[in-house]
């Protein structure tokens, strides 16, 4: 069978997990009829079972706080053509991530660059939340910048720019590789219906839509909700019909100018998309 590492990058609560999450609780039947679907158990499930737990009963996958990053290994078949794939992507907790705007980059993140043959990455502009995280930021990351009473953390970079930043160092080692940028939470995203998301992308994050245009040939946009609302909104009423919508695999969803309920689409445009 087929290997495939994807890059699953971020920073802090950009939605890595709990996309994991959703896949594994969508596809792990392998009845979804979506473009990719699992083809077999995987050797080892006890971590995205435990999340996938989580977003069945509508709970929140619990942040990531492993030092290093949990290798997930699905069994996956391409509907169309029968191909087996066995994917690989890492859940590394955020923090990893934000630490090489620092220039602290740890060597898993490396060895993942290395071995990854595509990015899969996620956003979620709208949710970040720099006092919870700056309290996490280790010693090693402490301000350098002491000299004038000058403290400048990698927090205090805006948001869109700490991301462009961390494109920047995944462009540096991994080059021009087929990249999915996955904006999370698309359930609370204020746009137009029908709107494409990269004339969105252009318009409300233009630095980020110029970065990639400049440097990534094959990149694709798309808007991702993979708890399919957002939990702290739900009543009982809407809490019920979020779960009976988890029964038709109806509740996470893609968007790109529609929605789709095949959250394996920006994986599949990667795997096309590999050398
Ligand atoms: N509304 C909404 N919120 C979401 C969605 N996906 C994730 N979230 C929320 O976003 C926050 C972060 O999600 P995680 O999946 O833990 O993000 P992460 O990238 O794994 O974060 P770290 O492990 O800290 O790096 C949580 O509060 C989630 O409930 C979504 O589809 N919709
Ligand atoms: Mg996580």
């Amino acid at each position: 069978m087929e290997s495939t590492n994807i890059l699953l990058a971020g920073l802090p609560a950009a939605g890595k997990s709990t996309y994991i999450a959703a896949l594994w609780a969508v596809e792990k039947d392998g009845k979804s009829g979506h473009l990719l679907t699992c083809d077999e158990r995987p050797s080892e499930s006890f971590y995205v079972d435990g999340m996938s737990d989580n977003w069945t009963v509508l709970k929140e996958v619990r942040r990531t706080t492993f030092a290093q990053p949990v290798e997930i290994v699905l069994p996956m078949k391409r509907q169309n053509t029968g191909k087996k794939i066995n994917l690989s992507l890492p859940d590394f907790k955020g923090e990893i991530f934000q630490q090489i705007l620092d220039n602290s980059v740890s060597s898993d993140v490396v060895a993942w660059c290395e071995k990854s043959q595509g990015v899969l990455f996620m956003l979620n502009l709208g949710n970040s939340s720099p006092e919870m995280l700056q309290e996490q930021i280790s010693d090693t990351t402490k301000p350098r910048v002491e000299l004038e009473k000058v403290v400048l953390l990698p927090n205090d970079i805006d948001p869109a720019i700490q991301n462009v930043l961390l494109l920047k160092y995944l462009y540096s080692k991994m080059g021009d590789c087929p990249i999915a940028l996955c904006f999370s939470s698309w359930d609370s995203a204020d746009y137009s219906d029908g709107q494409d998301v990269e004339e969105w992308v252009k318009a409300n994050h233009p630095c980020i839509y110029n970065y990639v245009s400049a440097h990534f040939t094959n990149y694709r946009y798309y808007g991702i909700s993979a708890q399919g609302a957002d939990y702290t909104e739900l009543d009982e009423k809407s809490g019920d019909e979020l779960a009976e919508k988890a029964t038709r695999k109806e509740r996470a969803y893609v968007y790109r100018n529609k929605i789709s309920y095949d959250i394996t689409e920006p994986l599949d445009f990667l795997i096309l998309g590999m050398r």
